[in-house]
């Protein structure tokens, strides 16, 4: 098999496996195919997720994501950044900024470079989706905020938000101490959520500060969801917890998030790094 040359990057410490599927004509479903075993931590590379960096339409680029599970969303806000990054730094564009055709639609990034070096990005996300139907989630039609849910024999409340992706954010007093590890999976496969959904849990610090932790659907817990940070942020605003713009910390860093109510617009703004490169194959 020839050796499929990568880059490995991170976003907030949320890790992917890139690979330039433009420059390269890569079997790409036998990639895909391997993503699961690419993305193990003791038997592949290692990573949150698989991206494939593709051309898309007049000019445009193309994203897909693989999560680590092998399941394919519709849209990642850290991988973008990363994605962002390496179609610059890689010399696939000089532009600063693109737009990158995903499952979710067109989504455009902004670049800050200095000296060559893409030092931060600031992505168009796109609007929230907010309808139930839109998330997806089975019920009454309308919007979902702060509702009761039957969890595990206990009652929270969630307020759920799609930025392409679903995502499930439950307000806590003490994000510290909750238990994500045991109630995520169990959320994420909720029948209620067809789809599985991505698993939020926010603890208000100020109208402009929100900390989370979350459980990511075909990924389990990632130390940033970027979809995630956005859809927090929304979900916060819903609830009347915050104001439209606030930074949103993560465990592996800080995100700045603003819902324009200009253009109803969701920005994220953050870095991402390139760690190291390699090629896959030929491991005799
Ligand atoms: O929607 C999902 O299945 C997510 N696990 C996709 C990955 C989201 C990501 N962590 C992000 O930053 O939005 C890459």
């Amino acid at each position: 098999m020839t050796p499929i040359q990568f880059v490995k990057m991170q976003g907030l410490g949320n890790d992917f496996i890139v690979v330039d599927c433009i420059r390269h004509s890569y079997n790409v479903k036998s990639l895909i195919a391997q993503a699961a075993a690419l993305c193990n931590r003791r038997i592949g590379i290692g990573a949150d997720g698989l991206i494939l960096v593709m051309a898309g339409h007049a000019g445009n680029y193309r994203m897909r994501i693989i999560n680590s599970d092998g399941s394919e969303p519709e849209m990642c806000g850290n991988g973008i950044r990363c994605f962002a990054k390496f179609v610059f730094e890689h010399g696939l564009t000089q532009e600063k900024t693109f737009i990158v055709e995903t499952l979710a639609g067109p989504i455009i990034p902004v670049l800050t470079v200095v000296d060559g070096v893409v030092t931060r990005v600031c992505v168009d996300m796109g609007e929230p989706r907010l309808e139930r139907a839109e998330i997806p989630m089975q019920g009454a039609d309308g919007q979902v905020v702060e509702e009761p849910l039957r969890v595990e024999g206990q009652t929270l409340n969630v307020t759920a938000v799609s930025m392409g992706n679903p995502h499930a954010v439950f307000f806590v007093d003490n994000v510290k101490n909750c238990p994500v590890q045991q109630l995520g999976p169990i959320i994420e496969t909720l029948p209620v959520f067809p789809k599985k959904i991505n698993v939020e849990f926010v603890e208000v610090l100020s109208p402009t500060a929100l900390k989370m932790r979350v459980w990511e659907r075909g990924a389990g817990i990632t130390l940033a969801c970027g979809t995630g940070a956005c859809a927090t942020l929304v979900a916060a605003v819903l609830a009347g917890k915050s104001e439209r713009a606030a930074t949103v910390t993560l465990p592996g860093g800080s995100l700045q998030i603003n819902w324009s109510d200009k253009d109803n617009h969701v920005y994220m703004t953050g870095p991402a790094q390139e760690v190291f490169s390699g090629h896959i194959g030929s491991g005799k």
